[in-house]
């Protein structure tokens, strides 16, 4: 009989569990000895967690520079797009940029990492804080790259994106002179989907020490910020699902965002289980079109952009995840610090791919913008899948949602199809 095969999730979620388990004994029950500490704790799953930390942090410079110019061009031959992708393209922006806003508020109402000092517990690595509060003008300036190699070299994030973002635009206005970079640039693409999916198989163990060492540093103590973290970022989708984007619908359609909703329940439901944006287009384009009326002239461009350059469900994530470490590190933000959060946020979703956990390897280069430590994304590792799946469902929302107010403002959408019950 074929040995059913544990889903990635499952490994995930099962490196989760035996890690906090495994943590909470080294802490408890084992007593101190040096091969606690220096071989076990210090040894082993200090190498393996971080080890596997620095195969994300590896992948984000490649990763969302390729898939930033092949973004950039998907949006930026302007022939196709017209007034309709104009305005699509708008909407996804604006909604990503609320959606950090909302997640920075809540988080910041709910303080999950309040209590949780983790310095403390890093005193051995020194805790990089490098948030040099400069004024707005050079904040803004500071985003042009001197030298894009350079900026590649030193992972400068905000000027990659900047710099990308002009490649990739330069290249669709420059069509058949540019196909031959056209084409690799998308195939480093595909190269840096495949080297994540492949990092992803290790999240198992890696995902299994970090949380291990987390718990046998902070024991119990640990468990409440976290579940504050998981809590407010399930706070905040639900905010921008049913406030937001039913605030938008019925603001500019005057459509019933109720029946919206439920009849988009199937779509979102895949999602979930999914955790994959792009695999939930086709489904998207259907029920749009078979139960809301909404025509496939519009979708069937904007549903395919939205999956890849608006992922407001994964910038909320990275809004919360940024105000918990900081606030679990003791690094003040600051106006300038959200609103280079915000930026970046919204920058990186246009970058990534609707892919599971590209969410937390974007996260890592937002972290990196404000001078967080990396190693804090190893708390919210763990129980990232789970709201992997919560947030992909948000994405893919925000996305049909945006698709039918426009096609709404172009007339494509069939107000009878919609009213039907079924
Ligand atoms: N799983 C991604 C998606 O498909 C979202 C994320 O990783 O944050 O949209």
């Amino acid at each position: 009989k074929k040995k059913k095969k544990l889903s990635d999730t499952g490994k995930i979620l099962l490196g989760l569990i035996f890690g906090a388990v495994f943590g909470i004994i080294l802490n408890y029950l084992v007593p101190d000895s040096s091969i606690k500490n220096d071989v076990v704790i210090n040894g082993v799953l200090y190498v393996i967690g971080n080890g596997f930390l620095k195969l994300m942090k590896m992948l984000v410079v490649p990763l969302v520079f390729t898939s930033l110019i092949c973004g950039a061009a998907a949006i930026g031959d302007t022939k196709t797009l017209g007034k309709v992708g104009v305005k699509t393209i708008a909407l996804y922006i604006c909604t990503t940029a609320l959606a950090v806003s909302v997640a920075i508020g809540v988080a910041n109402l709910i303080r999950p990492g309040i209590g949780l000092n983790m310095s403390e517990i890093q005193a051995g690595d020194a805790v990089t804080t490098t948030t040099t509060q400069t004024g707005m003008a050079d904040t803004l300036l500071d985003i042009i790259p001197d030298n894009p190699f350079g900026s590649l070299a030193n992972g400068t994030m905000l000027q990659i994106i900047v710099f990308a973002l002009i490649v990739g635009i330069l290249i669709a206005k420059m069509g058949e002179r540019a196909e031959l970079l056209f084409n690799f640039a998308s195939q480093c693409n595909d190269l840096m989907m495949e080297m994540t999916m492949f990092v992803m198989k290790a999240a198992p163990i890696g995902v299994f020490c970090l949380i291990a060492k987390t718990f046998s540093g902070l024991g119990l103590d640990a468990i409440i910020p976290l579940l504050k973290y998981v809590i407010s970022v399930i706070a905040a989708l639900a905010v921008q699902c049913f406030g937001v984007y039913m605030l938008l619908l019925f603001g500019f359609t005057r459509l019933n965002p109720v029946r919206f909703f439920k009849k988009f329940l199937p779509v979102f439901g895949f999602a979930f289980s999914t955790a994959t944006s792009n695999a939930t287009i086709p489904l998207s384009i259907e029920t749009l079109e078979d139960k809301m009326g909404v025509s496939r002239r519009i979708s069937s461009f904007t549903i395919p952009l939205g999956a890849t350059i608006n992922m407001d469900g994964t910038s909320i994530m990275q809004g919360v995840a940024v105000v918990f470490a900081s606030q679990a590190y003791g690094i003040h933000l600051g106006l300038n610090g959200y609103l280079t959060v915000i930026a970046t946020a919204t920058l990186a979703s246009i970058g990534t791919a609707g892919v599971p956990s590209v969410g937390l390897i974007t996260l890592s280069m937002v972290f990196q913008s404000v001078g967080l430590p990396i190693e804090a994304i190893a708390l919210i590792m763990g129980i990232d899948r789970i709201l992997d799946m919560i947030r992909t469902a948000v994405n893919v929302t925000g996305d049909a949602v945006c698709t039918t107010i426009v096609a709404f403002q172009n007339k494509a959408v069939d107000i009878e199809r919609f009213r039907r019950e079924k």
